[in-house]
């Protein structure tokens, strides 16, 4: 008789993403971290095609489709969805002091790269249609965030309790989009503790290969 192996069917899950995002980048480093595998794809948000307000009504990336056909989003809710489904290498500690803490500094790294992104928005309208007030409150939130950060991050090499955790991801990743758009902010000359954790984060593979490609 012959031998037939036992196949489990199963569906990848898709991500929607684009290589300069920040948040899909997070989604793409926490899967990396963990070892998910996931069928990658890349959305141009501008396209008129673009099919990613069939997942996600925001129109927002990432978008994370499961294998039941469910999507999630926003970036948070993917990670924590991610963190959960395997135990290997976990990035949100279990004890609630500490993953308050992780969310926390998720919060703000987020937060920063929220404003930089309104602030380059508010730049690329046409001259005449610009606010100057508006891009200046977005990049006072930048300049405060970074301050913060760098004064929480102090001599640590990680963020929260001496441990490598989603707090690391998402100032990684915020940082970088600054890299890739802000460079002129002079970020790693004025918050040294910030531009240290952007080195140590560059050492991992799941960092540096998804580094957005410079404009
Ligand atoms: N809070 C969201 C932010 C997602 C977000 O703003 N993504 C940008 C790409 S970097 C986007 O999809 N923008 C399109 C839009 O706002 O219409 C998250 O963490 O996932």
């Amino acid at each position: 008789m012959q031998c037939i192996p036992n196949l489990i069917a199963t569906r990848l899950m898709k991500l929607f993403y684009s290589l300069t995002s920040p948040y899909a980048r997070k989604i793409r480093v926490v899967a990396a971290e963990k070892r998910i595998e996931m069928e990658m794809v890349k959305v141009v948000l501008s396209d008129p095609d673009c099919p990613v307000s069939q997942f996600n009504p925001l129109g927002k990336i990432p978008v994370l489709v499961l294998d039941d056909g469910e999507s999630l989003y926003d970036s948070p809710v993917i990670a924590e969805y991610l963190d959960n489904r395997t135990p290997v290498a976990r990035l949100i500690p279990q004890d609630h002091t500490l993953k308050i803490r992780v969310r926390r500094w998720e919060a703000l790294a987020d937060g920063v790269c929220d404003a930089a992104v309104a602030a380059m928005m508010e730049g690329r309208r046409s001259e005449g249609s610009q606010d100057g007030a508006v891009i200046s409150n977005q990049l006072g939130k930048v300049e405060r965030g970074l301050a913060v950060l760098n004064e929480d991050l102090g001599d640590a090499k990680w963020c929260v309790d001496d441990s490598f955790s989603l707090a690391d991801i998402a100032l990684g990743c915020s940082l970088g989009y600054l890299q890739l758009r802000y460079h002129h902010l002079d970020w790693q000359e004025r918050f040294p503790n910030l531009a240290r954790h952007h080195e140590a984060m560059m050492q991992r593979s799941s960092f540096s290969e998804t580094a957005p490609p410079q404009a």
